[in-house]
């Protein structure tokens, strides 16, 4: 079995990260599926195909590279070739036929696999069945990238609930509102991440304060990038105060109200397209909390119809809801150099829960600073 030379450690890293980068082309949309790369190499180093998935529904990166390969290439080139893929392939057929019959049909003697694939279809089964068919499978590699190219798709698959990112722009003194002098906290390279954000993920939500007082269009503007994704746009407002002529309302946008919300403000906002939806109120010890949302409620709801990430934009009522309901996985955090003072709005009001971050990394964007980093809740005490 001396037929493939062993994979130098860097090469395989280097094909693996040129997987991701690939599966990021599919960022915005291929939901609720995950984003996959892949790269098949010849024994002498050569990338002979990559591709990654591009649509959802569509096929699957790695089918796209081997039909390729097939293709072009002879079956001895092949055997002594390797598949990279940034997830474990499918072995089940769902939209599309399973990716391991492929694998075998092509003679491929080594794959090489980023994360093992969550879904309860996948998740090991398919790495078990090259094993047993004699296929050489390295798992593993850039694992941590690989992982968090999936994160949104892996918490979804898992509890059908989707993944909140909660991205925040503040100043030195953690102030999310300026005096006016400044539109934007953040400088124009922190904005275009955010919108790479809203490119990426499924769902905008905001409070509707914000909508008020910012009047904001919350959709995606990346300039240079040909398939824009917009976002559905999420307004938290149990009794529909966002004004009907708001900027964010169209038929992409879902307000999120108490069914006690006055009629005549439900009809105005359904004229514009976008949808009334009615969640419950919160209950709280057996009380009722009037003016609340049942935030879990509109989660799974979304959930439910496939959104498996949420953008959350604030204000600082919102994220302080979200973070005592322990419910925001991941923060980014732009520190933008201002003092505001303590009239302006906090980033959170009073927490039930202290927030760590246990691996956090730190990144200078321009004369901002970004911190990205997944939650971990503490009851406060
Ligand atoms: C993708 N793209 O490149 C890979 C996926 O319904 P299907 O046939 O599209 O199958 C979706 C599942 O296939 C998905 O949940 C994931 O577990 C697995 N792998 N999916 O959309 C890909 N490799
Ligand atoms: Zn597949």
């Amino acid at each position: 079995m001396a037929r493939h030379p062993k994979t130098t450690e860097a090469s395989a890293l280097a094909h693996m990260q040129r997987a991701i980068q690939l599966a990021r082309r599919g960022a915005g949309w291929v939901q609720s599926n995950p984003m996959v790369g892949s790269v098949f190499v010849d024994a002498a180093g050569t990338v002979l195909a990559e591709s990654y998935h591009a649509k959802f529904g569509g096929a699957h990166a790695e089918r796209r590279v081997l039909e390729r390969v097939m293709q072009h290439y002879p079956k001895n080139q092949i055997r002594r070739g390797t598949l990279y893929i940034t997830l474990e392939p499918c072995g089940h057929s769902g939209k599309t036929p399973p990716c391991l019959d492929l694998i075998l049909q092509s003679g491929v003697q080594h794959v090489v696999i980023g994360s093992v694939d969550p879904n309860g279809l996948v998740n090991g089964k398919s790495i078990r069945r090259l094993r047993r068919a004699g296929v050489k499978v390295e798992v593993g590699v850039a694992q941590v990238e690989c992982d968090y190219l999936i994160r949104a798709f892996r918490k979804w698959v898992i509890t059908k609930q989707p993944f909140i990112l909660a991205k925040v722009g503040m100043s030195l003194d953690g102030k999310i509102t300026s005096s006016g002098a400044y539109h934007y906290i953040t400088n124009d390279l922190a904005l275009r991440r955010v919108h790479e954000l809203r490119q990426e993920l499924d769902v905008i939500m905001v409070g509707v304060n914000t909508i008020i007082n910012d009047n904001p269009r919350l959709n995606t503007r990346l300039p240079g990038v040909k398939h824009i994704h917009h976002p559905l746009k999420v307004i938290l407002d149990s009794r529909l105060r966002t004004p009907p002529h708001s900027k964010a309302l169209d038929s992409n946008t879902l307000v999120a109200c108490l069914e006690s919300a006055p009629r005549h403000r439900m009809q105005a906002i359904a004229r514009t397209g976008a949808e009334i939806f009615v969640v419950p109120p919160n209950r709280l010890r057996g009380k009722m909390l009037f003016e609340q949302l049942n935030m879990m409620a509109l989660l799974a709801e979304l959930g439910a119809r496939g959104y498996t990430s949420i953008l959350l934009e604030g204000g600082s009522y919102v994220f302080t809801t979200f973070i005592n309901l322990q419910a925001i996985d991941e923060f980014h955090v732009f520190l933008a150099p201002y003092l505001f003072g303590a009239s302006k709005l906090p980033f959170t009001y009073a927490l039930q829960y202290d927030v760590s971050f246990p691996h956090p990394t730190f990144e200078q964007v321009g004369n901002n600073m970004l911190m990205r980093g997944y939650a971990k809740y503490t009851k406060a005490r």
